[in-house]
């Protein structure tokens, strides 16, 4: 029996999959056969990302969802089992940040973060997994951080969602794997996308962010990682492939999380 990484026939969430790393996946997941819905609040985000899809051959379904929302995620899943059929495959993308000095930052801010980055996972996850159990399969894959690991400066909240991520994760395997239910995590590192974009702006003086610098030289291959570079393992995780992959943070970091960095 070969081993099957087909996504065919299968319908697969992607929350936040309006662009970034949701929307690379889900392009995975589309060219290893899959069925696409994604989500986001913005509507001007919506209709460019489904040009994008178009662009990329994708026929994708986008609802318009904030995920904090427990009625519009409930809402968003009949829709979506209407459109496609029951979810087989659950990708909690959706995030956001605020870099802010913790003691600087607002409590509002601070539950900002935590509702998008860690109650939501739970709320989606909530509504997804009994039709998962009622089909007998499911995968659910949920975006950490090499935060879900480490902290640094002016990202308290970010880390302690990520962190608090990693483990819902672990314990999402522990109570539904014996519906035949996996559930892993994704840990990107470094990644090209809008959100880390004020972290690579080109300085005054034309030179590389230091904070780019400082990622480059921390990082043994020496780049930040890409959105396609999350393509692959997210297929990975979502296919029958990984059946027996449960409460595994796979980290996709090009190495930085096993550098101590080279000496100055
Ligand atoms: P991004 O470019 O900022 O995209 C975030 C997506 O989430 C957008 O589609 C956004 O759309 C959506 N979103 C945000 N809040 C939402 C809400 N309340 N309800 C519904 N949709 C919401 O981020 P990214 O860099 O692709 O990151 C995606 C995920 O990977 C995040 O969980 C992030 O923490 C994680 N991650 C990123 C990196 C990195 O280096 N980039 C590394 C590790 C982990 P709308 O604003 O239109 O709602
Ligand atoms: C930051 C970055 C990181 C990345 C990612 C790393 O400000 O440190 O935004 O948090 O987004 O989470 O894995």
């Amino acid at each position: 029996m070969g081993v099957n990484f087909s996504l065919q026939g299968k319908v697969a969430l992607v929350t936040g999959g309006a662009y970034g790393i949701g929307f690379a996946m889900a392009k995975g997941f589309a060219e290893a056969g899959a069925k696409v819905a994604f989500n986001c609040r913005s509507k001007e985000h919506m209709e460019k990302a489904l040009e994008d899809y178009r662009k990329e051959g994708i026929e994708a379904k986008g609802y318009l969802c904030d995920v904090t929302v427990e009625a519009e995620v409930q809402k968003m899943v009949e829709d979506i089992e209407k459109d496609l059929g029951t979810i087989d495959i659950l990708v909690n993308n959706a995030g956001i940040i605020k870099r802010i000095p913790m003691c600087e930052m607002k409590v509002e801010e601070f539950r900002q973060v935590i509702d998008i980055d860690l109650n939501a996972p739970f709320i989606v996850s909530k509504a997804v997994i009994p039709g998962m159990i009622r089909k007998g399969h499911g995968k659910i894959i949920n975006i950490c951080s090499m935060m879900s690991e480490l902290g640094r400066e002016t990202v308290s909240a970010y880390a302690a969602a990520k962190g608090g991520l990693k483990m819902l994760t672990k314990n999402i395997a522990s109570e539904y794997g014996e519906y035949n239910i996996q559930c892993n995590g994704i840990g990107p590192g470094y990644i090209a996308t809008p959100q880390t974009a004020p972290l690579r702006e080109i300085q005054p003086d034309g030179s590389r962010h230091p904070f780019d610098q400082f990622i480059v030289s921390k990082t043994p291959q020496a780049r930040w990682g890409t959105p396609e570079d999350l393509m692959g393992p997210a297929v990975f995780l979502a296919s029958d492939a990984s059946d027996f992959v449960n409460g595994h943070i796979l980290y996709v970091d090009g190495g930085i999380l096993a550098y101590i960095g080279k000496q100055p």
